[in-house]
């Protein structure tokens, strides 16, 4: 019997309609084998990192329970990405429609040429660590940071749930 594992996943949509995006990806995620959706954050608007020539982002974060390996659990998230993400007509290096970002999977640490686990950046990124603490407000990191202290140093940045603001972005 291989060990469960509880991984955090984070989902990342600002192309179409990212609400729509977002849902479907976790709908998508219920279905995952070997694996138990356990809890879903609520849906934010966030302002995107990266280029500002581009729209806001919706972003939430999933708690997985998993028998996948790590590799067998990116591989499913990029068939999702690939089925769900990209049915329209992107840009090649343009913002995506879906992404799916193994932000931590149990206490490992990881880093292969495919994967590098916790996630490049979230103890920074506003749009990870409040979603986080929705569902996992206790969380330690594999490092020993815990994400109260991370949130301490975490400005908001705009990030706000969908359904607070009236309406004038992420719309
Ligand atoms: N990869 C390595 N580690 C992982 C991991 N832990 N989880 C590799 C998932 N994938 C991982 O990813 C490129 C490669 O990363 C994959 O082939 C995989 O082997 P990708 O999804 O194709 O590309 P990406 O997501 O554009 O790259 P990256 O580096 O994940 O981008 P970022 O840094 O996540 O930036 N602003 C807001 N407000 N909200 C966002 O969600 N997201 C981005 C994407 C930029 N700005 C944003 C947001
Ligand atoms: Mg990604």
């Amino acid at each position: 019997m291989k060990p469960k594992i509880i991984s955090f996943i984070g989902i990342g949509a600002n192309l179409g309609q990212p609400i729509q995006h977002a849902k479907a990806a976790i709908k998508a995620l219920r279905q995952i084998p070997q694996s138990r959706l356990m809890a879903v954050s609520p849906l934010y608007c966030s302002k995107p990192l990266g280029p500002a020539e581009q729209p806001d982002y919706i972003n939430a974060v999933a708690k997985l329970e998993t028998q996948l390996e790590a590799e067998a659990l990116l591989d499913t998230l990029q068939s999702i990405e690939l089925s769900q993400g990209r049915e329209r007509k992107e840009e090649r290096w343009g913002p995506r429609t879906l992404d799916l970002d193994i932000l931590l999977y149990g206490n490992h640490t990881i880093q292969t040429p495919r994967l590098t686990i916790p996630h490049y950046h979230m103890a920074e990124r506003e749009f990870v660590l409040y979603p986080l603490a929705d569902i996992a407000t206790d969380l330690t990191l594999p490092d020993g940071r815990t994400l109260q202290a991370l949130l301490a140093h975490c400005p908001l940045n705009g990030l706000q749930q969908v359904g607070e603001s009236s309406g004038h972005f992420c719309d």
